[in-house]
């Protein structure tokens, strides 16, 4: 009797500590991921200060100079004679600290724009991305439409990965779908759609809290307020029957090969040309068929459109997709930045 009630006092006893050494397991591997970021960002201070150190030993002092160029102050060698101004290397591609967006890179470097690599998420492999360090400075470019020179028409793979050019500020490309999902899914962002027609003209349109859900979900998409002077063609245009065929909020992704669009009697990225949240089908394409010289004609309206801004008829010459977050106080003190 002795001995079971023995036996059993031990067993309960076994039972409570393996609960706590679980609860403790977690707290402690929470406290390890703590600490690890914290090295993380420490390592990065160090490279930081050994990379000033290294210059103001050539360089007397950093100086900012207006187009957000870090650029140095030669040392004086004489009175009258100084060298000549000397920039920095380029501090993209390969250096190891890799910050979560453009507008963290900007923050600690204030970089020129071009492209750099970024790791929105701990889990993710760095990856290569265009950042836009003027109009504010931070912005995260998903999309570029610049001279026809890229496919868009391809299939959901592609827009998954991402496909196009990332070498000069010339090339077109689409982020990719996995990458975009990353790097909007941490907090609130906001998305500025940049477009420019055939005479040079430019117009902007800027959409709060833009997000886009992950692959299981077919990346849908869903943003708040709409501001700017292109028109809100993301919600489809002006009137209610239009926004029930062409409101774009809320709509999962849809590719040539596959149809997750509205649009019973087909698949509306067949009939235009690109990857993009297709409704019933769209008042806004901008991964839609690159045509020379603005209005066009064709069986579909599969341009890159913008509708409430030139219509569905006219395909556009540049276009810009850039996200940053919407907590991003920029050195103009807005959150759109300038506009012409
Ligand atoms: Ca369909």
């Amino acid at each position: 009797m002795v001995m079971s009630q023995l036996v059993f006092i031990l067993m309960f006893h076994a039972l409570t500590f393996l609960q706590i050494s679980a609860e403790e397991e977690c707290e402690t591997f929470e406290v390890i991921l703590k600490l690890k970021e914290e090295i993380r960002k420490l390592n990065n201070k160090l490279l930081i200060g050994e990379w000033k150190v290294m210059h103001l030993r050539n360089y007397r002092r950093f100086k900012l100079v207006p187009n957000l160029e870090l650029s140095l102050e030669p040392k004086k060698t004489s009175e009258n004679i100084t060298e000549p101004e000397t920039t920095l290397p380029s501090i993209g591609g390969s250096l190891l600290i890799h910050d979560k967006d453009c507008s963290e890179l900007y923050d600690r470097l204030k970089p020129a724009s071009g492209f750099y690599r970024i790791k929105p998420k701990a889990s993710l492999e760095p990856f290569l991305v265009y950042c836009d360090m003027e109009d504010g400075g931070g912005w995260t470019e998903i999309q570029k439409r610049i001279n026809g020179k890229v496919d868009f028409d391809r299939k959901w793979e592609d827009y998954k990965n991402g496909f196009g050019h990332f070498q000069s500020s010339k090339d077109e490309f689409w982020l990719g779908n996995d990458h975009i999902h990353a790097l909007l899914s941490d907090g609130e962002n906001v998305m500025k759609i940049e477009l420019m027609d055939w005479k040079g003209k430019r117009s902007y349109a800027i959409y709060d809290n833009f997000r886009v859900s992950d692959e299981k979900d077919k990346y849908r998409l869903h943003y708040g307020m709409y501001s700017g002077q292109a028109g809100d063609a993301l919600s489809g245009g002006a009137n209610m029957v239009e926004q029930w065929s062409a409101s774009h909020n809320g709509m999962q992704f849809s590719t040539q090969d596959q149809d997750h669009d509205r649009y019973l009697q087909g698949n509306c990225a067949v009939e235009n040309k690109g990857g993009w949240w297709y409704n019933r089908c769209h008042a806004a394409n901008l991964n839609g068929r690159f045509y020379r010289g603005g209005e066009y004609k064709a069986k579909y309206d599969n341009g890159v459109v913008w509708s409430t801004w030139r219509g569905l008829w006219y395909s556009l010459r540049h276009t810009t997709m850039k996200v940053r977050p919407s907590v991003y106080m920029d050195n103009i003190g807005s959150g759109g930045g300038p506009t012409e």
